[in-house]
């Protein structure tokens, strides 16, 4: 008797435990968005009703992090579950940059493989910026670009291969770029030759009357090969015919999202779906401008809101309720960026700081670098319309969805990564003890222990207290001198833990 009921209640677990398994796990992705770029986070300029209505569906984080405060190695992070620092030279990469994820079956799990492995169908959608290929030769962009996304988990794929501001200008499915006309191969260069580097090249020097009026003048890094009347960084000639419109890009991705969504019938599926908004360059579709109050940086906004409700009515459409969805962004806000768009006076009229209350944003170590919007709502698990003061990092996405999905992380891989599942969800009010953060360039790191803040770049050390100054402008490094030198052995401990690995 005792046995059968003990039986059955095992049942019941294993049986609630299957029944907890989302349908969908969604990872929306935005791209420099800041911590108060949004109305759910207090914009007063930037409607973004979508975000409002997934937040009220779930609960909002006050104190989310992404792991650096540039892209490429946050999304390295969220994908590997280990700190960025980890990897060599994990920095910004340029668009012909060779793949620098872990291989799926190379022995270290990442969050796609993982997916696949559990049995979900695997996609990444736009932004990449996490190089493609292998090798030292330089990419061939006339055949199939591998290793890529597919290698490492994405059983589809429909990416741009870096930013919208760098070269390639296409799009690659499952790593062929699309619409290419043979007749036409495409070449790419990053030479830091004088331009042109090709006779005929057209650049932001050359012809700056085809620059969009906001194009003028790009900086010194921004004024390489026009592309649909925007000078980039980096050289392509050829492909013409696959080169996007850059107000489209938002609309395009919207549309690969449904396609997929719609081809999985029902069958469980992982997306990673990552816009190029609001990273620069900003150049919204017709519908969407003026639509904010704070010029194209805001209008790219909005644009980017309506891509999560485009998304989201995908999988109510096909089915998808039973979804997971996590909305975030790599890091934190920046105003002028490599084009002179307008953005700087726009939001020095309105007087706003993009990264309110935070002081900081995209490549620095203040709060403003890595403090980024974090929104995550599973119906009938998240309660509706809560905050979160827990700390949490993106680095926790690996081993939070692994437990959600029962899977177990096999020893050496996500190592970084905690299972912050019911902080998460909302059940658990705490998160981290600690937490390394990153900025873009440059040695400084920080160490976050409950509100404190340790800055140091090995040698110079700066201490503020969050609870009392948000905005980190009084260092107490020198009154608090225990605590400080207590912090920096513990961000010492972290850094050299898993070496051992
Ligand atoms: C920087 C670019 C910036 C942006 C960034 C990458 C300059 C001066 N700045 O090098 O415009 O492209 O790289 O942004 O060129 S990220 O969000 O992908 O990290
Ligand atoms: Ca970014």
């Amino acid at each position: 008797m005792k046995r059968a009921v003990f039986a059955m209640a095992v049942c019941a677990a294993i049986a609630a435990a299957g029944a907890a398994k989302p349908q969908a796990v969604v990872i929306f992705y935005a791209d420099d968005l800041g911590y108060f770029d949004t109305s759910t986070y207090g914009s007063q300029h930037i409607p973004t009703p979508n975000l409002d209505a997934l937040a009220a569906e779930g609960v909002k984080f006050l104190d989310a992090h992404s792991a650096t405060s540039v892209c490429t190695p946050s999304r390295y992070s969220l994908l590997t579950g280990n700190y960025a620092f980890r990897r060599k030279n994990n920095h910004i990469l340029d668009g012909d940059a060779k793949l620098i994820l872990p291989l799926e079956g190379g022995g270290v799990l990442t969050l796609p493989a993982m997916m696949r492995e559990a049995g979900y169908r695997t996609a990444a959608i736009g932004k990449w910026h996490l190089g493609l290929g292998a090798g030292s030769e330089p990419t061939d962009w006339n055949s199939r670009v591998s290793p890529g996304p597919r290698e490492v988990g994405f059983e589809s794929s429909y990416i741009m291969a870096a930013t919208a501001d760098r070269v390639p200008c296409v799009f690659l499915r499952d790593g062929n770029v699309v619409g290419l006309d043979p007749a036409d191969p495409i070449e790419i260069s990053y030479s830091r030759s004088p331009d042109p580097i090709w006779e005929g090249e057209i650049t932001a020097k050359t012809n700056p009357e085809l620059l969009k009026w906001w194009g003028r003048s790009a900086d010194k890094q921004h004024d390489k090969t026009i592309i649909d009347g925007i000078s980039r960084i980096g050289h392509q000639r050829g492909g013409k015919a696959a080169n996007w419109k850059g107000e489209d890009i938002a609309d395009v991705l919207a549309e690969e999202a449904e396609n997929f969504i719609a081809s999985s019938e029902g069958k469980p599926i992982f997306l990673y779906f990552c816009t190029a908004d609001i990273h620069v360059p900003r150049d919204p579709h017709p519908r969407y401008k003026g639509k904010s109050q704070l010029g194209l940086r805001g209008d790219v906004a909005v644009q980017m809101d309506d891509t999560l409700g485009k998304v989201r009515d995908s999988l109510a459409r096909h089915g998808y309720l039973d979804t997971l969805f996590i909305f975030t962004s790599d890091n934190g806000p920046v105003v002028g960026d490599g084009y002179l768009d307008g953005a700087r006076m726009a939001y020095a009229a309105a007087n706003v700081n993009p990264a309110h209350p935070f002081t900081g944003g995209k490549y620095t170590i203040y709060e403003g670098g890595t403090r980024v919007p974090m929104v995550v709502a599973w119906p009938g698990h998240t309660p509706k319309g809560a905050t979160s003061s827990a700390l949490v990092s993106q680095t926790d996405f690996a081993r939070s969805i692994a437990s959600i999905i029962g899977y177990e992380v096999p020893e050496g891989s996500m190592g970084d990564s905690q299972d912050l599942s019911q902080t998460l969800l909302g059940a658990r009010a705490t998160g981290r003890d600690t937490l390394v953060e990153e900025a873009g360039w440059g040695s400084w790191r920080g160490f976050r222990m409950g509100s404190w803040k340790l800055m140091t770049d090995g040698e110079n050390a700066k201490l503020f207290d969050l609870a009392q100054d948000v905005t980190e402008t009084e260092d107490v490094a020198s009154s608090r001198s225990d605590l400080a030198d207590f912090m920096k052995a513990s961000l010492r401990d972290t850094v050299q833990e898993h070496k051992r690995h």
